[in-house]
């Protein structure tokens, strides 16, 4: 398709952003999954995933996956996003990887998104809902708590995370300022992640569309 043309020409022009050799964090989603098998021409020598599906998929092309625990930092982290705006904040998590996406995010010097330009948007949170990654127990506790933010939560049904939690997504949020919007969510009792990125945003964007790719920094 179309999409997929854009999301492969965004993988393929990743690959001279991204350090030779080292370990990289590599990220979850369909454009990922195209970078990924691109990753051999890197001599990487071992990559950090952020999810199982990433972590089988890199193990599939011959990559050694490492723990996260027996790395210090990583030089780069390259995922996708489902929005990201001109600041390079992002909501993520359609993938339902949202929390070890922002772990292994956070131990990276530079992230580097990769995205088709249906992903450009001007305030986050309008096109996409905000996934929010809830304890079971408090599933129904967070989702007042969010109502009383103004969001309208969805359970997303029959999905557990790789941590064996669930996920609401939250549609209708207001986010004027994303940075204040992620704090507030993160401290709702139960909320173990929430999809906006933006405390911590990508140092790097690449975005396909159907003049090419263009790269975008904050
Ligand atoms: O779930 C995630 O955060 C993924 O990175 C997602 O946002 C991007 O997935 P896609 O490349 O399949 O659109």
């Amino acid at each position: 398709s179309a999409q997929d043309q854009k999301k492969r020409a965004v993988a393929e022009a990743a690959l001279a952003h991204l350090p030779k050799g080292g370990i990289l964090g590599v990220g979850t989603g369909s454009t990922v999954n195209f970078l990924i098998d691109l990753l051999p021409s890197l001599q990487l020598e071992a990559a950090v995933a952020s999810s199982k599906a990433t972590e089988d998929r890199l193990k599939a092309i011959g990559i050694e996956v490492i723990d996260l625990n027996h790395v210090g930092s990583l030089d780069a982290y390259v995922d996708g996003a489902d929005e990201i705006d001109r600041h390079l904040h992002m909501v993520k998590g359609g993938g339902a990887a949202l929390t070890r996406e922002k772990i292994v995010a956070s131990v990276a010097r530079e992230f580097i998104c990769i995205v088709d330009e249906s992903k450009w948007v001007t305030q986050l949170g309008r096109a996409f809902p905000i996934p929010v990654e809830v304890i079971p127990m408090a599933r129904s506790s967070v989702a007042r708590k969010i109502v009383a933010l103004g969001g309208d939560p969805a359970y997303r049904e029959g999905v557990v995370t790789d941590n064996g939690n669930v996920i609401l997504d939250v549609f209708n949020l207001n986010i004027l300022n994303p940075i204040e919007m992620e704090t507030l969510i993160n401290n709702i009792p139960g909320v173990v992640t929430n999809g906006i990125f933006a405390q911590r945003g990508a140092n790097l964007a690449l975005i396909a569309s159907d003049q090419g790719v263009r790269t975008v920094k904050p």
